[in-house]
């Protein structure tokens, strides 16, 4: 049974083609739990384009547009003003894409959309790397991660790179709504996306997605994995709506070394590579916890 505050309408079907303990499913079904009937979602090459399934299979009871994979800020756009001048104002229009999608190749059209301040939801669903095409490294991806092209081999060649994080990103370039979130909180998750619902105009939410198929650990540890990114701060819980920043705690805090440890994509890691890793998280906590002072 689902809490009472979460809504009880289902806009997500059983019977799509996604792996088994996907997080990306949890993540749509629980935004149109809060987003509603009157939704359209615009969709780029994803996992997510391949999870509805075939025709004349569907999962979703919502309008639903493909949409070329570096598009999508630009296809919420088109289909929020036409919405508009059809008198169709009070749908939601929201893009729904991966990290590759957002941090990479779409990075720019989300920016402009942004920017041009259109009435539209964003959400990035982060399972971080492009897990369609077969696990290969995106900008959102963390440091010390293995994927497909960046295998560890003899040369140690893991992610090198820190992760870039979008929802930051979107902060400083002044969108009135900006949030993270993740499938196991599914409260606060529905809530962001309600209180977003509230503010006319752009609003941009970034949703832990663990992802068994690419971080390979055990489908059934989905939510298990998602809960320990909160607590290891390796994903920060926020939101900032019109100037005002707020940061979720952590109850029950853990070391990146145990999350790390719940992974195989990390196994490899010494301990100097790990400790890289949890002062990157201790700075960006320092960093996040001084914005809320302010
Ligand atoms: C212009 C272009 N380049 C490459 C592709 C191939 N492609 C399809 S999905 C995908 C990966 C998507 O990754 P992400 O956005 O992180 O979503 P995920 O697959 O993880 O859900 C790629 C590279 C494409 N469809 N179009």
């Amino acid at each position: 049974m689902m809490p009472t505050s979460i809504p009880q309408q289902e806009l997500m079907e059983p019977g799509h083609t996604a792996c088994q303990g996907c997080g990306a499913t949890l993540a749509m079904r629980y935004a149109l739990k809060a987003l509603g009937k009157k939704t359209v979602v615009s969709v780029p090459a994803s996992c997510w384009a391949v999870i509805p399934g075939a025709m004349p299979n569907r999962t979703l009871d919502i309008p639903m547009v493909y949409t070329p994979f570096a598009a999508t800020g630009a296809s919420i756009s088109g289909l929020r003003e036409a919405l508009d001048i059809r008198g169709d104002s009070d749908y939601n229009v929201v893009g729904f894409a991966g990290d590759g999608g957002t941090a990479d190749i779409g990075l720019q059209s989300l920016s402009g959309a942004m920017e041009r301040g259109h009435n539209v939801f964003y959400i990035m669903y982060d399972n971080e790397g492009y897990m369609n095409t077969g696990v290969q490294r995106s900008g959102s991806t963390p440091y010390g991660a293995e994927t497909t092209t960046t295998p560890v081999g003899l040369e140690r060649n893991f992610k090198k790179q820190q992760k870039k994080i979008v929802a930051d990103i979107m902060m400083a370039q002044g969108v009135p709504y900006v949030a993270t979130a993740t499938i196991a909180y599914p409260e606060d998750l529905i809530r962001k996306v309600q209180n977003a619902r509230k503010i006319t105009g752009p609003k941009f939410i970034q949703i832990l997605a663990p992802c068994p198929t690419g971080w390979y650990y055990p489908p059934e540890k989905t939510i298990e994995v998602s809960r320990m990114a909160v607590q290891s701060r390796m994903f920060l819980l926020y939101e900032y709506s019109e100037g005002k920043f707020r940061l979720t705690k952590p109850s029950r805090p853990v070391t990146v070394k145990e999350y790390v440890q719940s992974q195989k994509r990390f196994s490899h890691m010494d301990e100097n590579e790990i400790r890289i890793l949890q002062e990157e998280v201790d700075r960006r906590w320092g960093e996040l916890l001084e914005k809320e002072s302010h």
